[in-house]
């Protein structure tokens, strides 16, 4: 596996031109983004994991296999950081998206949330809305029962509005679907 750091910035104008394709990762702070991205790049520590929720405010740009770019993207939704963190967060989605780097989108939610927030539809709207092809993955599946698991992923589907089967459950802590991930971003530009 390879895998390193390219850059941080406040926008996509600070972001470089690397690998084949461009992958953006967003979702509510503390959904387990930046564990994500180092479970996926087999690194440990390359996206720092945050110890309290909301500290990613920048755009943090990886190169996975020297094929795909991948991109920590804000967190949304801390309720300390109130209602001009969700503004900003908007504001640097629709950047990200209008600058059309993005081959495809990956939205995060927590498995045990069954009925995602109203933060996630909304979000899920302004990606569609560009037309980008969005992935939907359920984080911290080792949190619900083995035999629980895919009534949350079927909540968590019907609440987003996408056919079943769509979404995938994941964990960074006990490693479930990161396997099939990692060939899902490798075949990026075949996303629909
Ligand atoms: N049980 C469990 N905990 C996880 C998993 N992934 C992340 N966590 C924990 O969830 C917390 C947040 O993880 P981060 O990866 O920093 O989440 P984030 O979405 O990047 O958060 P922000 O950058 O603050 O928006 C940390 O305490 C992680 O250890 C997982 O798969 N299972
Ligand atoms: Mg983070």
């Amino acid at each position: 596996m390879k895998a390193s750091f390219v850059v941080s910035g406040s926008g996509p104008e600070h972001l470089h031109d690397v690998g084949d394709a461009e992958v953006g990762f967003i979702g509510r702070s503390n959904v387990g983004k930046s564990s994500l991205l180092n479970s996926i790049m087999g690194t440990h520590a390359l996206v720092r994991v945050s110890r309290t929720p909301g500290r990613t405010r920048l755009m943090n740009q990886f190169l996975w296999q020297d094929q795909v770019a991948l991109v920590d993207l804000p967190g949304y939704g801390y309720a300390k950081a109130g209602r001009k963190d969700l503004s900003e967060m908007q504001a640097v989605l629709r950047a990200y998206l209008g600058s059309h780097r993005a081959s495809a989108m990956v939205l995060l939610v927590d498995i045990r949330r069954e009925d995602v927030s109203s933060l996630d539809r909304g979000v899920m709207q302004v990606v569609l809305e560009t037309s980008t092809p969005v992935l939907v993955v359920c984080t911290k599946a080792d949190q619900v029962p083995k035999n629980r698991l895919l009534h949350h992923v079927r909540q968590i589907e019907s609440s987003l509005d996408i056919a079943p089967g769509c979404s995938l459950a994941v964990s960074s802590q006990s490693g479930l679907g990161i396997v099939e991930l990692r060939k899902r971003l490798l075949e990026v530009r075949k996303w629909t």
